[in-house]
């Protein structure tokens, strides 16, 4: 083994070496947990795209198998790029996925396990029929952006459907498919759904959640107690949005309810790192689950230095929120297994301008939930009807400018000296009209979370609507060598950002809580030292 790398995660999925990117076609088969993800065999940059292949009982430990889809037919011969599974009513899963073929066109294959009896899916067969759908000069498809078909769904019709990320001049497209038998497939005229200005949309994806249950539903469900959601991910800024809304099913249209796609209005999973993120639904717990990307925030020459390139998320479930205008998301409850002596933060009250460091975990692979309850929010700074920017305005109020309520959250990757630090933090400030109204922001502060200028610390930042008046902010933090993933009001919103320490390394992190604004806050909650996971 080579000297330890202090980036590498400790829990987070990634292969042993190379590039990786999106997530691909995950499912659930015979109890176990297959995981495809793109990936590049020979570079730690990205090209010659394969679908490496990974399996797991628990979502937590993974092993590595050979790659499942690799090139090997005309229609894929450039590369075998993002795509969805299907798991048909005899239980048989499909993989659908974009091929570049010799032209560097974009096209859909699909391919069948060549063993129903290997729980491990190892091997995958090329219908000879392929490809099912290609850019023609009749349907008019852009042949450069026309790729990731999502998981198909069968309507009361008995036809299948399914959607493909595209895009016509600036408008995106989810170019809908209709087929009866899953190996002929016809170009619906109109598209799913549609906007203006903000395509190619990458990676669609597009779900029911239930209006009532805390549970997942197949992605064929339909009825009164269903809604649905539509994510896309932009390759012009990396970003996902997602929207809630109500899908047509005699016209074949998506309707959302109200909010926008097409600029930061609208809602995302992630306010930090993660694209091109897919869910599934897992048919043995009744969930749906949501896997996403991490891209790396270091430079091409770092990255050649750790010879690794990309994580995933810690997948994690999703429900509507009970608002039913957001969704909510947490880690998957199996994560809670690698949780290792407890530091329980009794209720403390951090005064203003207080650090209070958490004693007795491996700070640099850890989980932290912690609650902050405040008592008087008078003191409570004045919004300024400008500040929609969440993002923005989490940069000029970093950490270091000192408010009423807040910053107060967490410092993760500290260095002895301080030197080195990540902040996640909250403030709460009051609506300019509204004196019983309070808007909360949440941030995670990456501009002093390393001594090398190399990487992109850019701040994040979001809204969430909590309400501070009558509940706690909940805070929790997945921390992993070079990652840190934040759920902010109990998994309303999500910010993920990795960071490279140089000091702040592995027996060398600290873990605080602080509060620098004038008021105190009081903080209660656990954090854990976390086991490393068995991954590939
Ligand atoms: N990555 C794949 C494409 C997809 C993009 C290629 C999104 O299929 O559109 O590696 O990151």
């Amino acid at each position: 083994p080579q000297a330890k790398d202090p980036y590498r995660t400790g829990y987070h999925f990634q292969p042993r070496k190379n590039w990786i990117n999106d997530p691909n076609g995950p499912l659930i088969y015979k109890g176990i947990y297959h995981l495809f993800y793109q990936y590049n065999p020979s570079s730690v940059v990205w090209g010659n795209i394969v679908w490496a292949h990974s399996t797991s009982t628990d979502l937590v430990n993974w092993i590595p198998h050979e790659a499942a889809i690799y090139p090997s037919i005309l229609s894929d011969i450039n590369g075998c790029w993002s795509g969805s599974v299907t798991i048909l009513p005899s239980g048989k899963p499909a993989i659908l996925y974009t091929g570049i073929n010799p032209d560097k066109e974009q096209v859909q294959n699909l391919a069948f396990p060549k063993n129903l009896s290997d729980p491990f899916l190892r091997e995958w067969v090329k219908v000879p029929q392929n490809p099912l759908m290609a850019p023609t000069q009749a349907n008019q498809i852009n042949a450069s952006s026309f790729r990731d078909p999502t998981t198909a769904w069968l309507g009361p019709d008995k036809r299948w459907r399914l959607i493909i990320g595209s895009k016509r001049n600036h408008r995106g497209l989810a170019i809908l498919y209709r087929s009866k038998d899953f190996m002929h497939w016809t170009k619906a005229k109109h598209p799913l759904y549609s906007t203006p200005k903000n395509g190619m949309w990458e990676c669609p994806d597009f779900f029911p959640v239930s209006k009532t249950k805390l549970l997942g539903l197949d992605t064929s469900a339909i009825g009164p107690d269903v809604k649905h959601v539509l994510k896309v991910s932009l390759d012009n800024t990396r970003k996902e949005y997602y929207t809630i809304g109500t899908y047509n099913v005699s016209k074949d249209i998506y309707i959302p309810d109200d909010g926008s796609i097409e600029s930061d209005s609208g809602l995302r999973y992630d306010y930090g790192k993660f694209y091109a993120s897919k869910t599934f639904f897992d048919s043995a717990k009744n969930r749906r689950i949501l896997w996403g990307w991490i891209n790396e925030s270091s430079s091409v020459s770092g990255d050649i230095k750790k010879g690794w390139s990309g994580l995933q998320a810690i997948p994690r479930t999703i429900v509507l929120d009970k608002s039913r205008k957001q969704l909510v998301q947490w880690p998957v409850v199996e994560l809670e297994k690698l949780r290792t002596n407890e530091v329980k933060l009794p209720s403390t009250l951090l005064k203003g301008g207080s650090l209070h460091e958490v004693i007795g975990v491996t700070a640099a692979q850890a989980d932290v939930d912690v609650a902050f309850e405040i008592s008087d929010l008078k003191k409570a700074e004045v919004m300024d009807p400008s500040w929609t920017n969440a993002q923005l305005l989490c940069s000029k109020k970093g950490t270091s400018v000192k408010g009423a309520l807040g910053p107060f959250g967490l410092l993760a990757f500290v260095s002895k000296d301080l030197k080195e630090k990540t902040a996640i933090f909250y403030r709460i400030f009051k609506s300019h009209n509204n004196n019983n109204k309070y808007v909360v922001l949440m941030c995670s502060d990456q501009s002093r979370s390393s001594l090398n200028p190399d990487n992109d610390m850019t701040t994040y930042g979001t809204f969430v609507n909590v309400d501070p008046l009558h509940e706690k902010l909940s805070l929790r933090s997945l921390i992993d060598h070079s990652i840190v993933e934040s759920f902010g009001g109990k998994g309303k919103e999500c910010i993920t950002a990795r960071v490279y320490p140089t000091l702040a390394v592995d027996g060398d992190t600290h873990l605080y809580a602080f509060n620098y604004g004038s008021e105190s806050v009081k903080i209660a909650g656990s954090a854990w030292s976390m086991k490393t996971a068995k991954i590939n």
